[in-house]
């Protein structure tokens, strides 16, 4: 019964301040509390979405089951980037400790003000779907209908996507 209650779903991560294996695996640690944790991506590097200065990021995908309602899986996340320290910045798209997106869940489609999933950008981004393809190989898009490997295919750049060795 509690099975059939939980929604399956894909958090993104992302890191590019500090020390970003550590912020990524905490982040994993905390988000555990209260989501099982399925499946986790390999660590993959990227530059950044302004293809500026900033230091590389470091992205992975987690497969999840969670009971929580979106919008409380939404708080609880935000409660852990602020928990470890995450400061706002004003610039958009500006460095991060850490971000932990929703990219899908279920077959949850939401798009409000404080929500949009799936995840508004997650077919233009590199370090969404190579990580997405690795653990969930038959991903479909639930709006578009389409295959990962199609959406990858089609992929205008790659954001210079690296699987990171850790040693
Ligand atoms: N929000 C809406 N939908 C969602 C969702 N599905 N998951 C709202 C999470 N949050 C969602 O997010 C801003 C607001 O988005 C939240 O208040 C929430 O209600 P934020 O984490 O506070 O700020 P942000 O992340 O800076 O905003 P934004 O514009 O969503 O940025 P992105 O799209 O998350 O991009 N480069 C590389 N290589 N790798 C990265 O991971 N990440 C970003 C951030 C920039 N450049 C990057 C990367
Ligand atoms: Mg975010």
């Amino acid at each position: 019964m509690e099975d059939i209650l939980q929604t399956q779903g894909f958090l993104g991560f992302g890191s590019n301040i500090g020390d970003r294996v550590v912020n990524i695996n905490k982040a994993i640690e905390l988000t555990a509390e209260k989501c099982f944790i399925q499946k986790v991506s390999a660590i993959y590097e990227t530059q950044s979405l302004l293809k500026d200065d900033q230091t590389n990021y470091f992205n992975l995908i987690c497969s999840i089951r969670t009971q929580l309602s979106p919008h409380e899986l939404l708080k609880f996340l935000q409660n852990i980037e602020n928990l470890m320290g995450r400061v706002r910045n004003v610039k958009r798209w500006g460095e991060r400790l850490i971000d932990i997106d929703i990219i899908h869940l279920d077959s949850v489609i939401l798009n409000d003000k404080d929500l949009t999933i799936p995840h508004e950008s997650m077919l233009d981004r590199s370090f969404v779907l190579y990580p997405l393809q690795e653990i969930a190989p038959n991903y479909i898009h639930p709006l578009t209908g389409e295959h990962i490997s199609k959406i990858i295919e089609k992929l205008d750049y790659d954001y210079k996507i690296k699987i990171v060795q850790i040693v």
